[in-house]
């Protein structure tokens, strides 16, 4: 008798998993900690934008009360049952999701909810899935997207000031733009269970939360609670661990800044790994310009050194960006060869 075994459904057999990484347990040596309330902030920025792509924010006056709001919010959206999440599902291109990432077959130990802008509140997609505490989160969404857009366009400012550039306003006016195509994601790590997880010890590997990919934005503004996960990749291609901290923020460069500064400043690889005991629970607000804003290298980036990229629009890019893989390199199709 010939015993068939079932074949694996996609999600047992798609994750992945990674080994080979230093983990650091104190912030410097490597990365930066910017304390935004003192004078050599903007040198530091500048500095840690060159080098790592990536800092941690200290003093950056977004009231912890509107953070712990939104966060026990989260909380209590990702402990409902999975098929009430479902209903504020795809995330396409807002909504809940749930281990599938972007809409090209990447997949992750994660589950999320995607906003775009206040209208998404408008839609009938949320309301089934949130009930009649919909109008409580929205109202604590929009009280932390507004902080948090107000601490970005301080740390933009400084960029700016900070690299000499004449306009202050340069990065910064994108995001203060009515049109801005900023996006919002709450994310939910689940702790893994062990049988995924005693498999990846024995061999040494951990296994995926949210796979290795740079930002497409300008910068993006993350918060998290104390559980780790979040790693970096240096210039050297080693991957460090960044120890959580629930007090701070982190800014990741994107792909759209490193374009603005010629290469100057380098668009951060990061990834998240799953936990086996604990969740993680991180708020990421995605800096984007307007939907038809033309990105190029600044001016004063092209001086001593030829464009290394093509002009495009902030759509064109996007376009092209969701045609693409997490991992993949978005930027080598606008670079000049
Ligand atoms: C990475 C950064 C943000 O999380 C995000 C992601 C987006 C998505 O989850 O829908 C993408 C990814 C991100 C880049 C490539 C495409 C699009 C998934 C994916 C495979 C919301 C974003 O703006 O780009």
């Amino acid at each position: 008798m010939v015993v068939l075994c079932k074949p694996p459904t996609p999600e047992q057999c798609s994750f992945s998993y990674v080994k080979n990484f230093k983990t650091i347990t104190t912030f410097p040596p490597q990365i930066c900690v910017v304390d935004l309330s003192k004078p050599d902030a903007k040198t530091l920025i500048v500095k840690a934008c060159e080098e790592f792509g990536f800092f941690k924010v200290t003093n950056h006056g977004v009231p912890m009360d509107t953070i712990s709001k939104l966060e026990s919010q989260a909380i209590n959206f990702f402990s409902l049952p999975l098929d009430q999440k479902q209903k504020a599902g795809p995330p396409n291109p807002f909504g809940y999701g749930n281990k599938k990432i972007g809409l090209n077959g990447d997949v992750g130990w994660v589950e999320y909810l995607l906003l775009t802008n206040d209208h998404d509140f408008n839609s009938t997609k949320l309301s089934p899935a949130f009930g009649h505490t919909l109008d409580n989160f929205r109202s604590v969404t929009s009280d932390y997207m507004c902080a948090v857009r107000r601490m970005g366009c301080e740390i933009l400012e400084m960029m700016a000031e900070g690299l000499n550039i004449e306009q202050k306003n340069a990065f910064s006016k994108l995001l203060m733009d009515k049109e801005s195509d900023s996006v919002f994601r709450l994310n939910h790590y689940p702790p893994c269970p062990s049988e995924l997880l005693g498999l990846n010890n024995k061999k040494g590997e951990n296994m995926v939360g949210f796979g290795e990919h740079t930002d497409p934005q300008i910068i993006s503004l993350l918060r998290s609670n104390n559980t780790s996960g979040l790693q970096i990749c240096l210039k050297d291609k080693t991957w460090i661990s960044v120890p959580p901290d629930q007090n701070s923020f982190f800014v990741n460069v994107g792909d759209s800044l490193q374009v603005m500064t010629n290469g100057r400043f380098r668009s951060v690889r990061h990834r998240v790994l799953a936990n086996g005991f604990k969740s993680r629970f991180s708020m990421i607000y995605f800096c984007g310009p307007p939907l038809s804003e033309k990105i190029a290298p600044l001016p004063s980036f092209t001086k001593d050194k030829e464009s290394l990229y093509k002009e495009f629009t902030w759509f064109e890019y996007k376009k092209s960006a969701y045609a693409t893989r997490l991992a993949d390199d978005r930027l080598c199709h606008f670079e000049r060869i």
